[in-house]
């Protein structure tokens, strides 16, 4: 892409609205746009940042072996009805009523529209273990959104519901969420915890949260620093393999981690030694229920048993906020000049500076890189406009390409261009087919 023809809206000043780093630098950097109180548009990089985290939520929910669907924004209140939800959901909901005088509803989250999909489909326990998703916006009128896309009022949410004939299946769905759920995080180059949970109005006895640490976090966090040093890595994970999983559950649930709500001061005292008591605060990117048959029951979405007789099915819902991971990335991920993207989000990979825009060895060396690159599936965003060299390192530092081509004449003279990291800094000169054939084995398609 070149900058002269993209849409690129960075912003010289910090908007006085905008209480943390990551809310500031996405307005800065072009990202987003308010439309109301916690309402906003994803502009071009936004909306690019915001679509990675969603393929990469996708692809591991379909590796987990889950099934995607899309539900629509817009319900009907009579499915909230059945549920008793409706009028226990409070000021929270956002209610509409339609031409036909109809009660309506923007969804705040779909555990009725998709148990209504189950009993309408689903008849026997053969069709199960289940579980569908979605990627899908939500509507919370929160009393107080704030933090740009961190609480917002309309934010997207991955959304998933299993299905399950007893209570072992269900915890094993769970499971697997919590495991695909560690994968998913640490691909977007975050340690997230999963911290015992309450369960609030979405029900059950079972639940978990994953944390991440960050200053601006609006839960505090208790936890046994051992959690901290776990990771999945690229391990081989088979999914049905319930005693597996389940070992890997303990591993990351024995150590003590809790938010403010369910912490036990005494219990963590007694639990952890004191040089591992770690306290922080912690952004919340994902939660996840087991609570059986809170709406299978009411709803009846019951399927045939093996043995002639019925069942309701056990369910579990899990939620990922996608919206708010752009956020909560900023807060892990930037430093004083801007955003630094871990390479998996990142709006583009790479950046192209020419230091003398109008110099014709320099305008060519830029546009052989950059046909190069693209021509071998590598996304660069070419710094093409008239402007001072201060002026551009400034733009991508702002906007955080993990990686930055600089070309000027000086260096064309010499046989060399800079390739420059982001988040070390570090710099090295290097032909410009070097720097292209480096880029294009870590990016290439
Ligand atoms: N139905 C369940 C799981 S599918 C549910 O709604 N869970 S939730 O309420 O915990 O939301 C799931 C995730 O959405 C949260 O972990 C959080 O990351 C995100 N989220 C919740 N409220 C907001 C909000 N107002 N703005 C941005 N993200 C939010």
């Amino acid at each position: 892409m070149r900058l002269s023809r993209y849409f690129l809206p960075v912003l010289k000043e910090t908007p006085s609205e905008a209480e943390i780093i990551s809310h500031q630098l996405m307005l800065r950097a072009g990202l987003i746009k308010q439309q109301s109180a916690g309402i906003y548009s994803w502009l071009p990089l936004g909306f690019r940042v915001l679509k990675k985290i969603e393929q990469i939520v996708h692809e591991e929910q379909v590796r987990a072996g889950h099934i995607p669907v899309l539900m629509p924004t817009i319900q009907s209140a009579e499915l909230w009805r059945e549920s008793g939800r409706y009028d226990a959901y409070g000021p929270e909901m956002l209610r509409i009523r339609d031409r036909r005088d109809r009660d309506m509803l923007y969804g705040p989250t779909n555990e009725e529209m998709i148990t209504d999909i189950f009993r309408a489909h689903v008849g026997s326990y053969r069709d199960l273990p289940l579980t569908l998703f979605h990627q899908q916006w939500k509507f919370r009128d929160e009393i107080r959104p704030r933090f740009g896309v961190m609480r917002g009022r309309e934010f997207l949410m991955k959304d998933g519901y299993s299905f399950d004939i007893d209570k072992e299946g269900a915890i094993h769905a769970y499971n697997r969420h919590m495991v695909s759920y560690l994968r998913t995080f640490e691909r977007m180059g975050l340690k997230a915890v999963p911290m015992r949970a309450d369960t609030g109005p979405i029900g059950g006895d079972l639940s978990h949260e994953f944390l991440i640490l960050a200053e601006t976090g609006e839960s505090e966090v208790f936890c046994d620093s051992a959690v901290l040093e776990l990771s999945l890595g690229d391990r081989e994970i088979d999914w049905d393999d319930r005693d597996a999983l389940q070992g890997l559950v303990d591993r990351w649930t024995t150590p003590y981690a809790r938010a403010d709500e369910t912490h036990d001061p005494a219990l963590f005292e007694s639990e952890v030694p004191e040089e591992r008591r770690a306290s922080a605060r912690g952004i919340e990117v994902g939660h996840i229920f087991y609570f059986g048959t809170k709406y299978s029951e009411p709803m009846g979405a019951t399927v045939a048993t093996a043995d002639g007789g019925r069942a309701t099915v056990e369910m579990g819902s899990y939620g990922i906020g996608v919206s708010r991971l752009v956020g909560a990335i900023i807060e892990a991920s930037h430093d004083a000049n801007g955003v630094i993207w871990p390479e998996s989000v990142a709006p583009f990979p790479v950046g192209i500076v020419n230091l003398k825009q109008g110099d014709e060895a320099t305008d060519g060396a830029c546009e052989a890189l950059y046909a190069q690159l693209e021509a071998a599936g590598v996304e660069a965003l070419y710094h093409d406009r008239d402007e001072r060299a201060g002026a551009k390192f400034a733009t991508m530092d702002l906007i955080g390409l993990p990686w930055r081509i600089t070309v000027g004449p000086r260096g064309l003279k010499n046989g060399v261009v800079e390739l420059t990291e982001r988040r070390s800094g570090a710099s090295e000169e290097l032909s410009a087919e070097a720097a292209a054939a480096k880029l294009i084995a870590r990016f290439g398609a």
